[in-house]
């Protein structure tokens, strides 16, 4: 019979229950930012006229009828995007050409006008239903600048993109993210005028109010521009986050003032702002060919497994989300070579991420919050982010100990805060015992929702330390997992 004395003696810290929450540090993330960090890797789909032009940029004059892929195939694409371990796809419905991907009612300048499946084709539901099928989610692209359109740049073209919006956000079931591209480059089509126009990035866009309608049509959805709402850009088109790579950040203008999407000081948007007031966390764009769209000529260029595995270090490892795009080919399919990568990359993933090695070692901590169990050790290696290992207010620098029963032979390194609770820690290093001492093996600046560290060689241990070195406020940690890296 274990009573109480019995039981007291043969636990080493006798722990109490019902200490309570840590307060929030600083800027947190929303229910929408919360669901959209899980999502880690998504897919971007640059699809339009230019695929048939060869082009990066269409000018806006390009005749519908071009558009007319001769094998589409959405499931297939998809599956692709799936297999490479991408949890949402976001589609250009229009880029800066105009061309609109679905029947819209806002202008001809759409697939209706294509002879591609006799103009009744649309490539937005198809696209979003393979999506939903995989169980990806499924996010829209809408080119703010358009070079066909003849009222772009007077007022009554934001009404138009505004119905572009409304028709996407009603008609293609639930939307996680929309993507606000920056770029406004001036000259275009514009119905026939041919010429250059330029606008007012701050007030053209009178970009408040169409975010509301966001709001009020898919209040789920995450708004990435420049400068948010919800996800800023990186900053660059590499696919690299700033190490660290903060959660909040408070975008300024380029000339100091307010800051708008295509008017923002960039360099400061890959490392955000360590104690900023909005949490707008960083995604990280970039093309898995040198262009966004299919190139025949670039079908040598596509960027190799070991490539993509090096970029998801440096975005979801750093706590960016990785956007990768993967443009269709003029037969409405992706690429031989592009799919052969991403399957790869997948299988990688698959295997380097299958299991913590630190999963039933014995945890122990300098110290616990109120000494309640709840907030113990042992919640950095449950395979939960939802529980977290968490100290007394005031504590800046802890540590947590793991012993395994065997020892094991690792090669990545992953740690996660509880960022519900902000963004607490400042520096964290790894060790292990090593003949009778404890060694260096890696350190990092920062954690938030993700923390990779690859290292660059394996290494073997029975005990293990994460120790917090620094920290802004009492650390509340969510994951501690080491794996052995898939060969590729
Ligand atoms: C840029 C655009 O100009 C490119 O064509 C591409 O769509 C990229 C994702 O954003 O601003």
């Amino acid at each position: 019979m274990l009573n109480r004395r019995t039981f007291l003696a043969a636990t080493p810290v006798a722990f109490a229950r019902g200490a309570s929450t840590p307060t929030p540090y600083g800027a947190v993330p929303s229910a929408r930012q919360l669901r959209w960090h899980a999502l880690e890797t998504t897919a971007f789909l640059h699809f339009t006229v230019n695929t048939f032009t060869n082009k990066e940029w269409g000018y806006g004059d390009e005749d519908p009828n071009l558009f007319n892929p001769t094998a589409f195939d959405a499931d297939a694409i998809v599956s692709a995007l799936a297999e490479a371990g991408m949890r949402g796809a976001i589609l250009t419905c229009k880029h800066h050409d105009g061309f609109c991907l679905w029947p819209t009612k806002t202008t001809e300048h759409c697939v209706q006008k294509s002879s591609w499946r006799a103009g009744k084709g649309d490539v937005v539901r198809e696209i979003s239903q393979a999506a939903r099928r995989r169980s990806l989610a499924f996010g829209v692209y809408l080119s703010p600048w358009d070079r066909n359109n003849a009222a772009y740049g007077r007022p009554e073209y934001i009404e138009i993109y505004r119905r572009q919006l409304r028709e996407l956000l009603t008609e293609y079931g639930p939307i996680f993210e929309v993507w606000h591209d920056g770029a406004n480059g001036g000259d275009g089509f514009y119905g026939g005028a041919r010429e250059k126009r330029t606008i007012d990035k701050n007030t053209y866009y009178d970009w408040p109010r169409t975010w509301d309608l966001v709001r009020t049509l898919q209040p789920g959805a995450v708004i990435f521009s420049d400068v948010g709402p919800d996800v800023r850009w990186v900053g660059n088109e590499r696919g690299i986050a700033g190490d660290p790579c903060w959660g909040a950040y408070d975008p300024v203008g380029t000339d100091g003032g307010p800051a708008s999407p295509g008017n923002v000081r960039e360099k400061e948007s890959p490392a955000g702002h360590r104690h900023g007031t909005k949490w707008l966390p960083a995604e990280c764009d970039v093309s898995i060919r040198p262009g966004w769209f299919w190139h025949e000529n670039e079908n040598a260029r596509v960027k190799t497994p070991a490539q993509l595995i090096d970029l998801y270090y440096k975005s979801a490892g750093r706590s960016a989300n990785l956007l990768l795009n993967v443009p269709p080919n003029r037969e409405g399919l992706l690429q031989r070579e592009d799919v052969a990568s991403l399957k790869a990359f997948g299988e990688y993933r698959r295997a380097t991420f299958a299991k913590n090695l630190l999963a039933g070692a014995k945890a122990a901590a300098s110290q616990v919050r109120g000494r309640d169990r709840a907030y113990g050790p042992a919640n950095l290696i449950d395979g939960r982010n939802d529980t977290y290992w968490a100290t007394d207010d005031g504590v800046q620098s802890a540590d947590a100990t793991f012993d395994l029963a065997r020892p094991a032979t690792f090669s990545v390194i992953r740690v996660r805060e509880e960022i519900r609770l902000g963004q607490r820690v400042d520096g964290i290093a790894v060790e292990r015992w090593n003949a009778g001492a404890w060694e260096a093996v890696a350190s990092a600046p920062s954690v938030g929702p993700r923390r990779l560290i690859q290292l660059e060689r394996p290494v073997t241990a029975q005990r293990l330390r994460l120790r917090v070195t620094q920290a802004s406020a009492s650390p509340a940690l969510a994951e501690f997992a080491v794996f052995a890296e898939a060969a590729f």
